[in-house]
């Protein structure tokens, strides 16, 4: 399909097709974003490996950047050589559109990508929740074109990824919040990503706002105040990559 030959033209490690009907039944498709689309392309952009197992944080996080940038521009030359044909289609980033409202509160994407890769068939969820893609693992960053296109969909994956007593990502959480089976402890594994993201944030205004004048001086001058700035301007809050660098998936020849 021409479509798909393009996204990987473009640099996605993998690219399928499923059906807007699919995702909605499993309501993980806001359609607001284009109530007449007909299908979804997913692509997969994949990290460097060295980066991921990399000790310093900021390379890891610098990789992320890069690697969402990626899956966002191939989403975008997509969406334009579809409109190009005559189709409606939306690049969908790797993060946003997200809800945050309180009923949702930055937790549900307004297209699942994972669900949205697994039904187009370029990857299988893992222990870790994660999707794995064939040759890098859960090490990829997910990204879409919802379009009005009729696109034929690509075939879902059947077989389970991991080897069956594999509990690498399940054992190397640092909050334990994976639960077994691809069960996530959501606000567990919040605590640890976003420890300088908005939880971080809410957590130090808090803290300013019934702190006597010395304890604010203290608080503007603390490492904490530092790192929450560079979150900010760098653009990535993440702080923990566990359960991509860790697994063995995507390592070798699987
Ligand atoms: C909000 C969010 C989070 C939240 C909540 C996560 C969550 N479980 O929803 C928090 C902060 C916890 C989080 C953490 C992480 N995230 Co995040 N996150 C998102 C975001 C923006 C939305 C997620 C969403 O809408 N979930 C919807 C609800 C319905 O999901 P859910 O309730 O958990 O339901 C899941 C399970 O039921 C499971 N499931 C369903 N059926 C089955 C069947 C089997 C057999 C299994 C095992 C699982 C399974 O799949 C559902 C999701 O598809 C997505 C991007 C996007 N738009 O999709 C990225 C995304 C999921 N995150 C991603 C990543 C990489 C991470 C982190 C590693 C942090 C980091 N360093 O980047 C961790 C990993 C945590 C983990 N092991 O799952 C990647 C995943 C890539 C991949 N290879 O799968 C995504 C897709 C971003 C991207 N564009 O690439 N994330
Ligand atoms: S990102 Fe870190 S804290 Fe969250 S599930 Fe993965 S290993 Fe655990
Ligand atoms: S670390 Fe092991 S159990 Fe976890 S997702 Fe990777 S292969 Fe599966």
């Amino acid at each position: 399909m021409e479509i798909i030959r393009l996204g990987k033209k473009l640099g996605a490690v993998a690219v399928g097709v499923t059906t807007a009907e699919t995702l909605n039944k499993w309501k993980a498709l806001n359609l607001d974003i284009l109530p007449s689309a007909r299908s979804i392309v997913v692509i997969a952009c994949g990290h460097s490996r060295a980066a991921l197992d990399s000790r310093n944080l900021q390379i890891k996080q610098n990789d992320t950047i890069a690697t969402y940038e990626k899956a966002r521009n191939i989403s975008k030359e997509l969406a334009m050589a579809l409109e190009k044909e005559g189709h409606g289609a939306v690049a969908i980033p790797g993060f946003i559109p997200i809800d945050m409202t309180d009923a949702k509160q930055g937790m549900v994407g307004a297209v699942d990508l994972r669900k949205a890769a697994v039904e187009a068939g370029i990857g299988s969820y893992g222990k870790s929740g994660l999707v794995l893609v064939k040759g890098y693992g859960p090490r990829v960053r997910l990204g879409a074109v919802l379009t009005t296109a009729s696109l034929k969909p690509t075939k879902r994956k059947s077989q389970f990824p991991c080897p069956t007593d594999c509990q690498v990502c399940i054992l190397g959480c640092p909050s334990k919040a994976l639960l077994g089976g691809g069960d996530v402890d959501k606000r567990a594994c919040g605590r640890m990503v976003f420890q300088f993201g908005l939880r971080g944030m809410t957590k130090f205004v808090g803290g300013m706002l019934n702190a006597s004048p010395e304890r604010r001086t203290e608080m503007l001058n603390s490492h904490t105040f530092r790192e929450l700035w560079q979150t900010l301007v760098s653009g990535n809050y993440y702080y923990c990559f566990a359960c991509q660098s860790l697994c063995p998936m995507g390592k070798g020849n699987n």
